[in-house]
């Protein structure tokens, strides 16, 4: 029996054309571009943000943004190093490299709805974050020379942010999260509850930390912020001095990504605290670095990819209400292009966030 297909997907569109497709891409078809009401630049709310913004002819997973809408995930490149005590790194160049390696893999517009086709994921035998609204704000334009620097920008990005949308940033090196962290604060004051996945603590590796926030010791200072209510660390491991680790009641260290408790902790945590806004760092050392090895701080052990993307999967589940994430500390050196791990762990927070949304 044959089915009637019809137009899903903006396929191609050029000078005046348009070319449309049904949702399995087996059919064609020619049509006009004012035959449906795309997005006109001027129209674009995040324009007047433009001296703060650099952007590519690209957007993450080229995906053509045709129709005006309210995004519901926002992508963010912070090409930020300054914070890194690594003193060679590369991870300034993370999110144009990352925003690279995602168009290998294309979405595609949906006609109706506004939202984007998603990626396929063969594995699960599934679609991933089908429908979700996503707008490419591109990456923070350099240079950021201070900390607090990055933080008055991104307080000026989180300002502007629609209601209900999550940002998604990718670093640069992990002390960004302070900075977003801060802005968060200032724009909705309410409490924190963070979810860092790192091999390490960053709770500095000084016996007095320095007063200056660095991407080892972000943590130690987020703490002595009243309003960071909670943070799990979630894949810390290796050996420290005895003076480096830190105790403090607001922090809950786990090592296995699989384990119940953290998933109980969590829900437990979403329902002691519905009016906190929820943030997840992740840390691309988190990962076994014979799967990932493109950090600048590898420590042996820790999840391979497979195990990580479980992990998120199962996270998401529980529909904690994220106002942000960010994925940092990606080292661009040779090999790093076929290496597809954060491109999955990206569809997985927009797989994840979906479930929010839709
Ligand atoms: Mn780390």
């Amino acid at each position: 029996m044959e089915t009637i297909k019809k137009p899903e997907y903006i396929f191609y569109s050029g000078e005046g054309k348009l070319i449309v497709t049904d949702g399995n891409f087996e059919e064609f078809w020619k049509t006009k571009r004012d035959k449906l009401s795309l997005e006109t630049q001027d129209k674009n709310p995040y324009n007047e943000l433009g001296y703060l913004l650099k952007k590519y002819p690209y957007n993450f997973f080229n995906c053509k943004e045709y129709f005006p809408c309210q995004p519901h995930v926002l992508l963010l490149g912070i090409p930020y190093k300054q914070g890194s005590i690594s003193p060679n790194t590369t991870v300034d160049k993370f999110p144009k490299h990352l925003r690279e390696l995602s168009c290998k893999y294309p979405i595609y517009s949906q006609i109706e709805g506004n939202g984007t086709s998603g990626l396929f994921d063969i594995g699960q035998g599934r679609k991933l974050f089908r429908g979700l609204k996503i707008k490419d704000l591109g990456d923070l334009l350099l240079p950021l020379e201070s900390l607090n620097h990055l933080y008055e920008v991104i307080f000026t990005i989180v300002k502007n942010l629609p209601d209900q949308s999550v940002l998604i940033s990718i670093g640069g090196d992990h002390s960004i999260t302070y900075a977003i962290l801060k802005a968060f604060i200032e724009q909705f004051g309410k409490d924190i509850i963070l979810v860092i996945l790192d091999a390490h603590h960053d709770s500095g590796y000084r016996v007095i930390p320095l007063e200056d926030i660095n991407n080892s010791n972000f943590v130690f200072h987020l703490l002595k912020c009243d309003k960071v209510e909670k943070i799990l660390q979630i894949g810390t491991r290796g050996l420290r001095s005895v003076f480096q680790l830190k105790e403090d009641p607001k922090v809950f260290r786990f090592l296995d990504f699989s384990t119940d408790q953290i998933f109980n902790k969590l829900d437990n945590i979403k329902k002691e605290n519905p009016k906190a806004c929820f943030y997840l760092s992740i840390d691309l050392d988190c990962i076994n670095p014979i799967e990932f090895p493109f950090v600048d701080s590898p420590v042996s052990g820790g999840p391979m990819g497979m195990e990580l993307l479980n992990f998120l999967d199962r996270l998401f589940c529980l529909k904690i209400p994220f106002c942000g994430i960010d994925l940092v500390e990606g080292s661009v050196r040779k090999g790093i292009e076929k290496n597809d791990l954060p491109i999955k762990i990206l569809a997985y927070c927009l797989d994840g966030l979906k479930r929010l949304f839709l």
